[in-house]
């Protein structure tokens, strides 16, 4: 019985190097009770009118006990959700806390500032593939890269990566609502990584205190905006929040966007002739490889009617970002891979209140990533198609990707 379920052909490993077909199945019917309980939405606008209506809760503590099962992590933990699962107006004031060291009002020119030192951490990596003539690139170039960024950009010594690497990975893994696993067990280890990760970041923010730095554990620590401070704990979900954030969906960015890239290389070919390609050709990767595939935790406030389906206050709702991306209602030939596409307004960030806080940064750190890949690597090849994946349904993309090349071509050239 369970066989047929829509939500068990989402997270099943086997349609995981191609869930497209699966998400054309789904859009069949745009909003759907599955069998297991979740209300699944896969249309465009269905999914868009979603993020943006109030009644839609994004904090887990909302759900019936009955439809909560796994996905409630955080009820008995010492920290409390970070602004990506909570409602206005605390969420509200959280992300603007957030904001204000990121990005405008306050501080517009924060990633741009950033450009000169994200080229220069991509041209080194690259430069590490010299006498080499086939790389890993998750491991080599996609995983390093934006935790190298994060790091510096939060204040977090990258040498200490070994130590919350592990803790990062376990939090990643808790997203997944892989329905096999064993929920209290899932529970414990999500939450000994979060307390482990807290603490961590805890020893930083007090050393930050006493010594600031121009990073921003250092200026959310000390929260001199209008708002005023973060309390202790709001400091330790948002920073955890920040930096698990800043290296579990960037490398899935970088490594479907290659991927992709070697897939159509003649596309390949124009972005290193013409590098502002780089700017739609990124927007095209998050509308047709997206790395957050969809969002497993949302649940109404009130009853809501939509597309001839009530969902009841309470209820599991997924919203199939992914399968909204190449909804045909929207998108003109949705499956065909277009860099110059016009009109691209995606759902690779979401939308609406919780629409993507480190957009700005993912997309800079992504198009210069690609480009100087293009430019450097002579002839690049796939070596595995598909390549090995994640497990994770939520979080998707390669866990290896093994590159061939003939040559690396200087910096400069
Ligand atoms: N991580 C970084 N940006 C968005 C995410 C995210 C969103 C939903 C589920 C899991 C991770």
């Amino acid at each position: 019985m369970t066989q047929g379920s829509l939500l068990r052909k989402i997270t099943d490993y086997a349609n995981r190097a191609d869930p497209y077909p699966v998400y054309a199945e789904l859009r069949k019917t745009p909003v759907v009770q599955d069998e297991e309980g979740p209300y699944l939405v896969s249309t465009y606008w269905e999914i868009h009118g979603l993020l943006h209506d109030p009644r839609l809760s994004s904090d887990a503590r909302n759900l019936n006990p009955q439809a909560a099962g796994a996905l409630t992590d955080e009820e008995d933990t010492a920290l409390p959700p970070a602004f990506l699962r909570l409602d206005p107006p605390e969420h509200d004031r959280l992300r603007r806390l957030a904001m204000t060291p990121f990005g405008p009002p306050h501080t517009p020119r924060r990633i741009h500032a950033m450009r000169g030192e994200l080229s220069r951490i991509i041209g080194e990596l690259i430069d590490g593939f010299a006498n080499h003539h086939r790389i890993d690139l998750v491991d080599h170039f996609s995983y390093p890269f934006p935790v190298t960024v994060i790091c510096r950009l939060l204040g977090v010594p990258r040498e200490d990566e070994p130590r919350f690497h592990h803790w990062a990975e376990t939090l990643a893994a808790g997203l997944d609502p892989a329905p096999d696993e064993d929920a209290a067990e899932r529970r414990r280890t999500t939450q000994q990584a979060r307390t482990e990760l807290g603490r961590y970041l805890a020893e930083l923010i007090e050393e930050r205190r006493r010594a600031p730095g121009d990073d921003m554990l250092s200026a959310l620590a000390a929260g001199h905006g209008p708002e005023g401070q973060m309390t202790q704990a709001e400091l330790l979900s948002t920073a955890s929040l920040l930096l698990v954030a800043g290296h579990e969906t960037t490398v899935n960015l970088i490594t479907n966007g290659m991927l992709t890239l070697l897939r159509n290389p003649d596309v390949l070919t124009r972005l290193r002739a013409r590098p502002q390609l780089a700017t739609p050709l990124v927007e095209e990767l998050l509308r047709f490889e997206p790395p957050v595939q969809l969002l497993p935790q949302r649940t109404p406030l009130a009853d809501i009617d939509i597309a001839g389906v009530t969902i009841p206050k309470g209820a599991s709702v997924w919203l199939v970002l992914a399968s909204g991306n190449r909804d045909p209602q929207r998108f003109l030939e949705p499956d065909r891979f277009d860099p110059q596409r016009k009109d691209n307004q995606h759902l690779g960030f979401g939308s609406g209140i919780h629409s993507c806080f480190g957009a700005p940064l993912a997309r800079l750190e992504a198009q210069l990533a690609l480009t100087e890949l293009a430019r450097r690597l002579d002839n690049p090849r796939l070596l595995e198609d598909p390549p090995e994946y994640r497990r994770n349904a939520v979080l998707r993309g390669p866990r290896h990707l093994p590159v061939a090349f003939d040559g690396l071509r200087g910096r400069d050239d």
